[in-house]
Formats: structure tokens, C-alpha cells, sequence
């Protein structure tokens, strides 16, 4: 008999590719070519050796018997999901075919568009190959606002980039603010230094219109009505001024615009703001007593509270806070929106903008409804969706399906599991997984770059991003050398390493360890001594980049769009405000379509107070219908005093095709977009509940 052979084991070393804060490592045991564990990595600081719930059962996701493994045209109408298989070769000629027509057509390549968003957050599987490609086509360009935009230009007015507090040093803070952040469901590494500061003594507050999972756990919850925190930040500032618990040494070195800002910030007495927020009073002063008094006290922001028409706003108005208070000056001070600006990425080596030629328009993917829908010279003639589900994702979904059941829109999705989106496809490629493939990571949460290898073989024909794009472009005839670059040469551009924080980043100690840290100090105080990266070198109370461009140069409450005060007749009809964060076991809408995490969120639920519920005859377990003029959607009610009064949430975001009716949050979503960032504003929705 012969002797079996010795089973090959290995470990490999990887990252999560979600778009997560966390950004985890991740180790990969592969015994016989098969992955048969995942696990965090111990030894990476942020990450500890856990992996939440989800990504802890990433086998399932990568060996689901829902994988689409090979390329498929479509036999049936748009959105009924029918293909048929064929090969590579055919798939790739047909795309490159049409691309080749739609370029030399009256409409030019502009009528191209590309639809991605953050599928995985990988430095080449996100924004390396598909740029160059579409760059060098001359294809729409995307503006990719669906998720931070709003958030990121309120803080970068301010602050002067994408930078703050490191997340390993929320466990030395003694106050600790979770604003518009649920991290037990998003951002759990986080949740786990804050616990630590818990043990040490720290008060955590958290300030969310819903009793999330995390606000239930703090010593202090503040439920304002949703997109009224700027007004909060102004009253907060307020009592600070007031009650002179400004740093007025750090206003001074490291600051523009104090008088400015403590002029506005007189217009938000407590009481004002208690009438904005449908807060009481006293907890206003409270709040604000307890951030000037307490140190090191750091603030957790998170873009839940931008997703509303005054989010950038809001997001530079809690910006200003920590100037205010020189809460900078301590490494456990200070505050986090996210980390990303901190990494020295080459996005320009990587994307290659200078393929571009002349001056292609762009389009803007939270308005992808409207894109496909409106008239517009040249019309959108082709789409190319990958790393997005924007049928089940954008809001206003009717108008997107719409959009996407075109009959003259030619429709690439490139997916691994067959989603709302990729019911629509004309022609659909499978994609590979995180354990089928080459990237490098940064990071929005910490301050390690890390490398991905790939541990098992793709699985069926899944492809990566970047080899489809390669393939493509060869089929289009570019020959620029930049798309013959492998994974590897791709892998060795991502970071600019004259950049001094960019000592460690070199492509190979990456790969042989896994990880590296940022070369900043442990105890990381970005603004201790000013060096704002803002044009002025100061936190910017006063922005004259915003004056230029035609706003208000000082934060201001910019209220909803939606909302009793601001729109009392449609609030008449319509008069809750509803909210669709985050499920703890989705990541956005993937991983909901794996029967495991479906289980654990049993059934799309809307979550409303019992005075709410009572007024309208509705009892615990009804089926509701959740409806405004834009569209409507079924689930099953919650009568729970975890919604505050006047506020409905609907944790998301489940698959259309699989959630009862056909129709998710975003059948009531709007489209429109906020102050700044041209971000979507899912948040900022009336609406109205009924038996279904
Ligand atoms: N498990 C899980 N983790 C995720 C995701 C997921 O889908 N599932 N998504 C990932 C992505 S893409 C992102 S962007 C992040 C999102 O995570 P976060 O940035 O934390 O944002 P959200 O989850 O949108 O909202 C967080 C909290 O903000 C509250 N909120 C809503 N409106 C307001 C408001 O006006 N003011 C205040 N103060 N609070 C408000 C919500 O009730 C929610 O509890 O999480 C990432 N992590
Ligand atoms: N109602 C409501 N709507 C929301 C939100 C909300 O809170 N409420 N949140 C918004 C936010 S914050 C965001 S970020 C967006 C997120 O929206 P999306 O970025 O669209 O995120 P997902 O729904 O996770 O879809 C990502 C898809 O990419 C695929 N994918 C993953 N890896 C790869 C890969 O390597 N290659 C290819 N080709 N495909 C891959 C996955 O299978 C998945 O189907 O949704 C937004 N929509
Ligand atoms: S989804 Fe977030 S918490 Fe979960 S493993 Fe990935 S990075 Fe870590
Ligand atoms: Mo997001």
C-alpha cells in the first residue's frame, strides 16, 4: 500500500479586504491546496488575534456554493438573473467589442462609466489596474461619494487631511465621545480599546438618535433627532466658551478664526439647541462640562452622523472641539474620523491619472439613478460594475433599477456572488475572493500597512480585478507599459516611500512580515504642537479654501432636508425620520446572501418607540410597510424604546431579491446630496409606517 503523503499545511498571512475601520490581519491555514482556517493575527496590534463574527467565517463566503465561477451572458430580461456560461475568451471579446463601438460612436467614450466603491479595500483590487484602464479609454469618471465624502471634506477644511488620534490610545482616554459610531457592529477593535479605557476608569458617551448595541453600553447616551449634531457641537462650544474651558495658549499657536467661531458658536445657547436636537437642556451643559474638564478626552466620530444634507457641516463643527479644548495636546486625546490620510499611498503611480486625456466629465454614484435615467449628452451607453452592488446599495433604488433595466445600456458586472446588481448584466465575470488573490492594505481605523497573499488557487475561472483589466486592455489594444505591471510591480508603487512615514513600507518586508507600522511614534500625537496640514498650518475654525468655493466659512447647523422644522408639510405625511445603519452580521449588503448571517438577522426589521407604534395600532411582530413618495419597503416591526420618539431604523443592507417584496431601505432613500462632499444623505428620510 503506498504511504500517504504527509498533508501540506501552511499558514499564510493576509488582511481583511472590508470596508471596515479595522482592517484586520488575518492568517490563513491551507492544508492540501484547501483553506481550512481563518483566524486574526495575534501579533498585529490592532487586530489581537480576533476577527469579528463575520470575517471569522470567511470560508463560508470564499467555498459558498452561491460563487459565481465562471464568465455568463445573459439569456433572460434585464433583472431576472437568467444566464447561460461561456468562456473568457468570448466574454472579454464581447466587452472589449462593444467598448470599442460605443469609443468610435457619435456618443465617444465619455458614454463609458465605471461603477465601483470599496467591495474590497486592497490598494490594487480597488483603485490600480481598472483607473488605468478606464483613464487611458477616456471613460466618465466616477465620483465616489456613497459613503464619506460629506465627513471627509468637513474634517480635511479643518484639520487639514485625513489624520487623527491612533486608535491603540483610546484605552489611556478618560472621556471618550462614540459619535454617530456603532463600533460593536463596525468598528470593533475600536469598541476593545474604548473597553479597556472603561476598566481604567474612562466615562464613555455615546451620541446616536438609535440605543445601538454600543450606546446600550455606555455610562451616558444622547439620542438627538438624526442630522442635528453641528447644532450639538455648536452648544457644546457654547458652554466651553462660556464657562472658559478654552486652551486659550493652544487657540492661539495652532488656530485661525477663534473670534469667528465663538461668534457663531454665541448663536447655539443651550436652550436653542435643546429645541434643534430634542435634547434637554441640561444635558448639553452637561456634556460639554464634562469634555472641558476632562483629559485626555477623545472623540470616535464615524460617517453615521454625515449621511445627511448638513454632514460636512457636521463633521467640521465636532472637528473643531478638540482645537478648542487642546485636547490634541494628548496622544489619548484629540479625535478619529479616519486614519487614511496618515499612509503616504502613490494613488498617482497606481491609477495613473495622466493617461487621461482632455477632460472627461464626471458622474457621481449616489445620484447612479438619475445618472442612467436623465437625459445627458452623451447618454450613458455602457456600465462596468465591480467591488459594488449599487441595485441593492444607491439610493432611490426603484430609479436605479430602472436605470439598469435599460434596454440600450450594455451592463459588465464582475462579482463573486450573483447580486441585485448582477441581475441585470449583459455580461457577467467571476471574481475572485481575498484568499485567491495579491494586495496591499492601508487603513481607515490604525496605522499598519499590511500585504494580502493569496493562499489558495482562485476557485472555477474567478479572476482579480486587476487581471480582468489587463486582459481587457489588451484586447483594447492599449500598449502603454503600465498594463503590463504584475500584481507584484503594482504591489512595489503603493506607497511613496520618500515619504518619512514610509521607512518600513517597502513591498518585500512587507510581504515576509505581513505588516508594518507607520513610521510615527507609539505615542503618536498628530497636532500636539499644531503642524495642521490645512493651508494655513493651523486647525482652521475659519476656512478660506471654503469662502473660495462659495461656503460659509465657519461651521454652521445646516439642518435636514427632511425634517418636521424644515419641511413641515412633508413631514404632515411623512413624520418619521428614518435611519438604515449598518447590521452587525453584513458589511454593507454582502454577506447578505449566506444563509448563517441571514439567520443571525432573522428578517428585515424596523425598529420604532412604542408611542410611535401605538399611535399608528401597531403591535410588536406586525408586518409593516415603510413608505414615502420615492418608494416602499415590507419588514417586521420592533417595538423597542431603543428608537427614540419620531425616529424608525431599519438595520441594513439586506438583498432586494431575497428580502420579502422585492424591495430594501433604499426603496425610500433620497438622492440628494449633502453641504459638502456631494455625499449621499441615506439618513436624512421621512417616512411613513403602516400594517403591510
Ligand atoms: N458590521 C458592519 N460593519 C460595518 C459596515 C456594515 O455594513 N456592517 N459598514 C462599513 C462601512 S462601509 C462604514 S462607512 C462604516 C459605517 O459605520 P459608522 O461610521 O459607525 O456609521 P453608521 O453605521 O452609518 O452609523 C453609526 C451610527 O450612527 C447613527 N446615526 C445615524 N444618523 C445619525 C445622526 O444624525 N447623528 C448621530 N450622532 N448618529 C447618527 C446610527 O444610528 C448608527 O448607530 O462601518 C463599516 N463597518
Ligand atoms: N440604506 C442604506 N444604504 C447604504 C448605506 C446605509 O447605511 N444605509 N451605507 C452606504 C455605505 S456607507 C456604503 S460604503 C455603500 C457600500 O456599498 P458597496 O460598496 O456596493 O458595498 P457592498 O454592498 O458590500 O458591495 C460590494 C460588492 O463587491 C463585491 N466584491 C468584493 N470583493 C470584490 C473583488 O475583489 N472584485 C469584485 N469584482 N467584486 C468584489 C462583493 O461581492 C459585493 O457584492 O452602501 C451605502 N448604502
Ligand atoms: S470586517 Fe472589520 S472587524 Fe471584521 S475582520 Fe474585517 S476588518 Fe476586522
Ligand atoms: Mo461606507
Amino acid at each position: 500500500m503506498p504511504a500517504a503523503l504527509p498533508p501540506e499545511r501552511v499558514v499564510v498571512r493576509g488582511a481583511c479586504p472590508h470596508d471596515c475601520p479595522d482592517t484586520c490581519a488575518m492568517l490563513v491555514t491551507v492544508l492540501n491546496g484547501r483553506a481550512v482556517e481563518v483566524r486574526g493575527a495575534p501579533d498585529h496590534p490592532p487586530t489581537g488575534g480576533v476577527l469579528c463574527t463575520k470575517v471569522a467565517r470567511y470560508l463560508e463566503r470564499t467555498y459558498s456554493d452561491q460563487r459565481v465561477l465562471h464568465p455568463m451572458k445573459r439569456v433572460g430580461r434585464k433583472g431576472e438573473g437568467k444566464f447561460v456560461r461561456i468562456g473568457w475568451d468570448e466574454a472579454l471579446d464581447t466587452v472589449a467589442t462593444r467598448f470599442r463601438a460605443i469609443a468610435a460612436s457619435p456618443h465617444g467614450p465619455q458614454a463609458i462609466l465605471p461603477y465601483s466603491y470599496a467591495g474590497t479595500m486592497g490598494l490594487l483590487q480597488s483603485s490600480s489596474m481598472d483607473r488605468r484602464f478606464f483613464h487611458r479609454l477616456g471613460a466618465s469618471l466616477l465620483d465616489r461619494t456613497i459613503c464619506a465624502t460629506a465627513g471627509k471634506a468637513g474634517w480635511v477644511a479643518t484639520v487639514g487631511a485625513a489624520i487623527g488620534t491612533d486608535v491603540l490610545q483610546f484605552a489611556n482616554s478618560k472621556l471618550i465621545l462614540i459619535w454617530g459610531s456603532n463600533p460593536i457592529a463596525s468598528n470593533l477593535h475600536f469598541w476593545t480599546r474604548a473597553q479597556e479605557a472603561k476598566r481604567r476608569g474612562a466615562k464613555l458617551v455615546a451620541i446616536d438618535p438609535w440605543r445601538s448595541a454600543t450606546a446600550e453600553k455606555c455610562h451616558q447616551h444622547l439620542a438627538p433627532l438624526p442630522g442635528t449634531d453641528a447644532a450639538l457641537a455648536l452648544g457644546m462650544m457654547h458652554v466651553l466658551i462660556a464657562e472658559d474651558f478654552v486652551d486659550h495658549d493652544y487657540v492661539a499657536r495652532y488656530t485661525l478664526g477663534y473670534d469667528a467661531l465663538a461668534a457663531r458658536a454665541a448663536q447655539y445657547p443651550p436652550a436653542r439647541v435643546a429645541a434643534i436636537c430634542g435634547l434637554p437642556a441640561d444635558a448639553i451643559v452637561g456634556l460639554a462640562r464634562d469634555y472641558g474638564r476632562s483629559r485626555p478626552a477623545a472623540i470616535r466620530l464615524n460617517y453615521g452622523l454625515q449621511r445627511h444634507a448638513g454632514g460636512g457641516h457636521a463633521v467640521r463643527a465636532i472637528a473643531c472641539l478638540p482645537a478648542l479644548v487642546g485636547a490634541w495636546r494628548d496622544a489619548a486625546g484629540g479625535a478619529l474620523l479616519s486614519s487614511s490620510g496618515t499612509y503616504p499611498v502613490d494613488s498617482a503611480a497606481l491609477e495613473r491619472p495622466d493617461l487621461i486625456a482632455g477632460q472627461p466629465r464626471t458622474l457621481n454614484m449616489s445620484t447612479i439613478g438619475d445618472v442612467l435615467l436623465d437625459e445627458r449628452d452623451p447618454p450613458v451607453d455602457a456600465i462596468y460594475v465591480y467591488n459594488s452592488n449599487p441595485v441593492a446599495v444607491a439610493p432611490e433604488s426603484a430609479k436605479v433599477a430602472a436605470g439598469f433595466a435599460r434596454e440600450d445600456l450594455f451592463c459588465v458586472v464582475h462579482e463573486i456572488f450573483q447580486t441585485d446588481t448582477a441581475d441585470y448584466a449583459d455580461i457577467l465575470l467571476p471574481a475572485t475572493t481575498q484568499l485567491e488573490q495579491l494586495d496591499v492594505h492601508h487603513s481607515y481605523g490604525h496605522l499598519y500597512a499590511q500585504a494580502n497573499q493569496p493562499s489558495i488557487a482562485p476557485l472555477g475561472e474567478a479572476k482579480p480585478n486587476t487581471e480582468v483589466f489587463r486582459l481587457l486592455a489588451a484586447r483594447m489594444g492599449f500598449a502603454d507599459d503600465c498594463f503590463g505591471d504584475s500584481d507584484d510591480d503594482l504591489a512595489r508603487q503603493a506607497f511613496r516611500r520618500d515619504d518619512p512615514r514610509a521607512t518600513h513600507l517597502d513591498w518585500d518586508t512587507l510581504r515576509t512580515r505581513g505588516f508594518a507600522r507607520l513610521d510615527v511614534p507609539a505615542d503618536y500625537a498628530p497636532f500636539a504642537h499644531g503642524g495642521f496640514p490645512t493651508p494655513s498650518g493651523r486647525c482652521e475654525f475659519h476656512s478660506a479654501a471654503l469662502a473660495a468655493q462659495g461656503f460659509d466659512p465657519v461651521p454652521d447647523f445646516v439642518p435636514p432636508r427632511e425634517s418636521a422644522a424644515s419641511n413641515p408639510e412633508l413631514a404632515r405625511r411623512f413624520p418619521l425620520a428614518f435611519i438604515s445603519p449598518p447590521a452587525r452580521n453584513f458589511l454593507n449588503s454582502s454577506f447578505a446572501n449566506l444563509p448563517a448571517f441571514v439567520a443571525e438577522e432573522q428578517a428585515p426589521q424596523l425598529a420604532l418607540h412604542p408611542d410611535d407604534a401605538a399611535a399608528r395600532a401597531l403591535v410588536d411582530g406586525d408586518e409593516v410597510r415603510i413608505r414615502n413618495d420615492r418608494g416602499s419597503f415590507t419588514a417586521r416591526l420592533r417595538v423597542t424604546d431603543r428608537a427614540r420618539r419620531g425616529v424608525a431604523v431599519a438595520p441594513s443592507i439586506w438583498w432586494k431579491k431575497l428580502a420579502p417584496g422585492g424591495a430594501n431601505a433604499n426603496a425610500v432613500t433620497s438622492q440628494a446630496l449633502t453641504d459638502f462632499g456631494r455625499a449621499a444623505t441615506f439618513y436624512d428620510c421621512l417616512v411613513e409606517v403602516e400594517r403591510a
